[in-house]
């Protein structure tokens, strides 16, 4: 979809920090992290919600948000999809926040409030 800004990435109109790609699906890191590590996992295939993505596609996602925690050494993290602006969808791709939670020692990560 040629105003979708997640399309753009895949096509590679617009620069990601990219951490995995295939014929279906793309990670990268968010620009926007609520910690180190927090990255993106969408289809390739464009649909703003959950429902529009057909099986195939939502099943490679998921296997590879699970590759993407490991690869960033997530031991503790989140796995967030929202879908509608009520539920803070902000970007009308589908994707799949993968959100380490870093552990105490490792301090808050990048994009928490200092403290
Ligand atoms: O989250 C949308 C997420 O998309 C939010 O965490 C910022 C991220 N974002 C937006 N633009 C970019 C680019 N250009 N690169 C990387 N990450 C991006 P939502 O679930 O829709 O609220």
């Amino acid at each position: 979809m040629a105003a979708c800004i997640f399309c753009k990435i895949i096509k590679g109109d617009i620069p990601s920090m990219k951490l995995f790609e295939s014929d279906k699906t793309l990670a990268f890191l968010d620009i926007m992290p609520l910690s180190k590590g927090h990255s993106l996992i969408i289809p390739k295939h464009h649909g703003a919600k959950l429902t529009d993505i057909p099986d195939d596609q939502l099943a490679e996602v998921l296997a590879v948000t699970k590759k993407i925690a490991a690869a960033v050494g997530a031991e503790n993290y989140n796995i967030l999809q929202n879908n509608g602006r009520l539920a803070h969808q902000e970007v009308d791709h589908v994707h799949f926040h993968m959100i380490p939670k870093p552990n105490e020692s490792e301090g808050l990560g990048i994009g928490w409030p200092a403290t």
